[in-house]
């Protein structure tokens, strides 16, 4: 599979049961779907995952061997192996370090300003994302912020996918956005 245009993430903080989202990203055509449910315990992560099938590749945030890769942040310990694997990533420095652990892809973020991810980092703009792009010989799935009325600056990057969060999951029509974004 290749890591391009929508990255799908099915975010526990929105009401929507997290099934759902994520069947509604792949039918929106979210090159994958990463379950981020923050707070859960392994078993219940691990019980979701029993009761997806999905056509697209299930990444979990955290959690390693549970779904078809693992996405995890600066702070979450050492890649698990085997699967896809993914670090989010917040400088050139660090995409430099994931690329030599063996990651797949990184997260780049985060672009814009954003309230559903307590960050303390200021907002790393397009300009900085042109620059993760170039630099990074994985592909950047940029994060953080992203809205419809960006999305042609952001692409212009050359940045491989996306990952809105509250741009879909709190829109009053999801499905209607994440297809917006799904292209
Ligand atoms: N990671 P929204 S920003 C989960 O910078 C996450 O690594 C970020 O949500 C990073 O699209 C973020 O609602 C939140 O801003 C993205």
């Amino acid at each position: 599979m290749s890591i391009r245009g929508l990255y799908g993430i099915a975010d526990s903080g929105f009401p929507t049961e997290l099934a759902d989202q994520a069947r509604m990203l792949e039918r929106a055509g979210a090159c994958c779907v990463q379950l981020r449910c923050k707070g859960w315990s392994r078993e219940r992560v691990q019980a979701l995952v029993q009761r997806l099938q999905l056509g697209v590749p299930l990444i979990v945030n955290d959690f390693g061997g549970l779904g078809d890769g693992v996405h995890r942040g600066q702070e979450d310990g050492p890649m698990p192996w085997p699967g896809l694997r993914g670090r989010s990533t917040h400088s050139l420095e660090q995409i430099d370090a994931a690329v030599a652990e063996g990651v797949d892809y990184v997260g780049f973020g985060p672009i814009f300003g954003t309230t559903t991810k307590e960050t303390a980092l200021s907002p790393r703009g397009l300009g900085r994302l042109a620059r993760a792009v170039e630099h990074s010989p994985v592909p950047v799935v940029a994060i953080g912020g992203l809205t419809l009325e960006t999305l042609g600056e952001l692409m212009a990057t050359g940045v491989s996918a996306w990952a809105p969060i509250s741009a879909i999951h709190g829109a009053p029509d999801p499905l209607s956005a994440a297809r917006s974004f799904s292209r």
